[in-house]
Order: C-alpha cells, then structure tokens, then sequence
C-alpha cells in the first residue's frame, strides 16, 4: 500500500523527533516541512525540504493533493492555534506513534497527535487530539488527557488521572492516582502531584505546590 503523504508543520526540534517517529511508524510519506522563519526556506532537514511559510504550504498541498498534516511545535498554545487555523482551511491531521510505544488494545489517540518512542498507555487511557506524549512518559490506566497537553519525557500518569486542555506536565513529574490537572496548568520538571491543580496553575515540588499563574491560551479561551 502506498504511503500517503503528509507535511509537517515547525521544523525545529520536537519536528525531528516528530519525523522519526512518522518515518518508522510507515503509514505516511514526509513530502515537506512548512515553517514560518524566513531563514529556513529551502533547507533541507532529514533529506525534506522547507517549503516556506503558510501561503508556500496551502499552494503546494493544492498541487499535490495532500490533506493530512502533524503540527510539530512544542508550544501547547501555538501548536493549537494553528492547527485549528489549519483545520478551518480543510485540512485533517495524522496520528503517529512510534512502535516501541506500548498501547493497550483500547487505548485512544486523538488526530494531530504523537506517542514518542517507549512511551506507555494502559487500558482506558483516552488521549485528545494535538497532544504529545513523550518520549518513555507512562500513561496508566483510565487516564483522560485532554486536547493539547503534553506529557513530557519520563512523566508519570497513575490510574484515573485527568490532564486538562493544553496542561503541560513536566519531564519526570509524577502524577498520583485519580488527580485532575487543571486546563493549561503546568506541572514542573520532577514534581510530585498529590492533590488536584487548578487551571491556569504553575505547581513545581514534592509534593507540588503552587508557584504562579500560568498563561491564557486563546484557543482555549475560544
Ligand atoms: O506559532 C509558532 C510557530 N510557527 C512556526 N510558535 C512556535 N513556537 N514555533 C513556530 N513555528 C516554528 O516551529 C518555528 O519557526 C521553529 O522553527 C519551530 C519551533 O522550533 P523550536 O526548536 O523552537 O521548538 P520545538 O517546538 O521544536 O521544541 C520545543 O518543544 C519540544 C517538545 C522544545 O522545547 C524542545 O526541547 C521540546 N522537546
């Protein structure tokens, strides 16, 4: 069966990452990276060309027929606004999971979203769509992350867990059974997570406490 052919939008370093897990899961072909930064016009990364911007992309989509898409960019907030900006131009997104992640049999990801290489998710874990679970993050069972998060390197999601709309859960955190994290909360690196985060909370520590006021994202706003 022949692949069907994508882009790739960001071309920094989560869009490597992205292409190596899009290149050995086989389903899709990397036809081009699109990236608004002038300066990286017409390079080429991985053997794939930067096409340009938005305008470059929507032209050449045209032309070759290509409908799907994976929006590479770390960002939570940005990563959201323009895969709706892309969506309301018609395009869908692509799903990619390397394949040492470990899936249960019913485990849900949403479009537009990426599992790294050895992440784990067990039964009933629900994941929205533009999210990323990173590399060697551990879902566990019945957990429900929502729309744009990101669960980074090496977290840890116990049982039950819910992880709001563009919450960032930070590399090495671990999360405690049935605990909510609220939308857009952010999780530091190596905290532990013991009671529920409100959204639009910073929390870092053991057990992790509240520093700050995270920032709004429109797209969630909307
Ligand atoms: O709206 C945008 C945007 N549009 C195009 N916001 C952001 N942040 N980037 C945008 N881009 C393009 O995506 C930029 O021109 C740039 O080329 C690329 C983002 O690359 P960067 O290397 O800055 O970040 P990243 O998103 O690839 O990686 C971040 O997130 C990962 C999950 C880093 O923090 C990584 O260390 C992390 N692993």
């Amino acid at each position: 069966m022949p692949r069907e052919n994508i882009f790739l939008f960001g071309a920094g370093g989560h869009a490597k990452v992205v292409a190596e897990v899009v290149e050995r899961q086989g389903l899709y072909r990397i036809a081009f990276w699109v990236d608004d930064d002038p300066t990286l016009k017409d390079r080429s990364v991985f053997g794939y060309q930067v096409l340009g911007g938005r305008d470059q992309a929507r032209h050449a989509c045209e032309r070759l027929g290509i409908r799907r898409c994976l929006v590479a960019i770390g960002n939570n907030a940005d990563r959201l606004k323009i895969s709706e900006m892309l969506a309301a131009e018609g395009l869908e997104f692509a799903t990619a999971i390397h394949p040492s992640a470990v899936l249960a049999r019913d485990v849900v990801i949403g479009p537009g979203s990426v599992v790294i290489a050895g992440a784990v998710l067990n039964p009933g874990a629900v994941v929205g769509d533009q999210v990323i679970i990173n590399t060697g993050a551990t879902v566990d069972h019945d957990c429900q992350i929502g729309r744009g998060a990101h669960v980074a390197p090496k977290a840890t999601l116990c049982g039950f867990v819910t992880v709001g709309i563009g919450a960032f859960i930070g590399s090495g955190a671990t999360v405690i059974p049935n605990v909510m994290v609220g939308d857009q909360a952010v999780v530091g690196a190596g905290a532990t997570v013991v009671r529920n985060v409100p959204a639009g909370t910073v929390v870092v520590g053991t057990p992790a406490r509240p520093i700050a006021k995270s920032g709004p994202s429109p797209s969630v706003e909307a």
